[in-house]
């Protein structure tokens, strides 16, 4: 019979180590993330069988956003509400999928102290083609106060005021990342025995690196200064790490994962179709800022910090440029001229 490897930490045993190093916790953040974690499990479950069940395809809605929703971004929005809403640990949720936040109004829910914002399952267009998709979320301490329904205001938070964020990568094996201000961790599912376990300790984002990730399809409608700083990343020459490898998987939690244990940048910047830039300031850039940042990256919207945006309403889009510290400035230096243009 095979022997437990006791050298392995789960995500549940390092959440709770974790909260030892604070006397005065209550528990109630390592329970929010075994919450998440259980979700997670479940939605593998389902992203694994995918081509297997009827699960696949259009489920002939569209989103607050207007974009088609598949069927599994359903199945993984509701793990994703009911175990938040079942555990003791969550007071309220906003999810890209559904137009309004949620209340949890039972005695216990309400007591919480914190409220949770997630992308459940992003790059879903990649759904129907086997490649990776993800769930995005953070975790933020509510400003209203406790024991009462938690309003829009605990919702429209700055990113600079998370408590927790990370992602599950549902790829060639399932992943989730983690970050507080304690640093970032990552941990490996282990479906022989159904728990994450610690992978990548203390996970850092290398200062530099040789790939850049953008829709190269939206070149025409890039800034002077970005389509100056894509032409360099192709003709840089080779003393100086050039020409960079172009990667875009079309789901930015994977693109962004590769960067964060490769090096690299990832960009969706405003276009002509979408003026205001496509992704999701609460459900999917802030999260990812602040894990980056976490691990010694920088993430902005071009002219500011994305942590320090101070959100207006709950679907609120954002341009987006995310990795390494030096790639970072390399880009801003560029993106600087179009502002001085102005
Ligand atoms: P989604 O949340 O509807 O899946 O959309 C977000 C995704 C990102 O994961 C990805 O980087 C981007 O949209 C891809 O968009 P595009 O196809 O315009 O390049
Ligand atoms: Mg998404």
């Amino acid at each position: 019979m095979p022997t437990t490897n006791r050298r392995v930490l789960t995500l549940d045993e390092f959440t709770i180590r974790e909260m030892r190093a604070f006397p005065q916790a209550t528990g109630e953040l390592s329970g929010l993330l075994r919450d998440i974690g259980l979700a997670a499990k479940r939605i593998n479950v389902e992203v694994n069988k995918a081509g297997l069940v009827d699960i696949l395809g259009d489920a002939g809605k569209q989103n607050v956003q207007g974009e088609d929703v598949k069927k599994l971004d359903e199945f993984a929005n509701d793990q994703m509400v009911g175990v938040l809403r079942h555990g003791i640990s969550c007071a309220g949720i906003a999810s890209e999928e559904l137009s309004d936040f949620v209340p949890f109004e039972d005695k216990i829910s309400s007591q919480s102290k914190y409220v949770c914002m997630f992308d459940p399952l992003d790059g879903s267009s990649n759904i129907d083609v086997n490649v990776s998709i993800g769930t995005i979320f953070s975790v933020y301490r509510r400003v209203t106060e406790c024991g009462i329904p938690v309003t829009v205001k605990d919702f429209l938070q700055p990113g600079n005021r998370i408590v927790a964020s990370g992602y599950v990568i549902y790829g060639s094996s399932t992943i989730l990342v983690y970050a507080t201000k304690r640093g970032v961790n990552g941990f490996t599912l282990d479906p022989s025995i159904g728990e994450f376990c610690l992978s990548h300790p203390d996970i850092r984002c290398p200062e530099n690196g040789n790939i850049y990730s953008i829709n190269h399809g939206n070149f025409f409608s890039f800034s002077e200064g970005l389509k100056k700083y894509v032409e360099l990343c192709q003709t840089r020459d080779k003393s100086n790490g050039g020409p960079y490898t172009q990667r875009y998987i079309g789901s930015m939690v994977s693109d962004v994962h590769r960067g964060l244990i490769k090096g690299g940048i990832f960009m969706y910047p405003p276009t002509a179709a979408k003026p205001q830039g496509k992704l999701r300031l609460l459900y999917e850039c802030n999260p990812l800022a602040y894990l980056i940042e976490k691990a010694g990256g920088r993430a902005t919207d071009s002219k500011q910090r994305i942590l320090d945006k101070v959100p207006t309403k709950l679907h609120e889009r954002t341009g987006f440029f995310i990795g390494s510290t030096k790639m970072m400035d390399e880009l801003e230096s560029f993106l600087k001229e179009d502002e001085e243009k102005k």
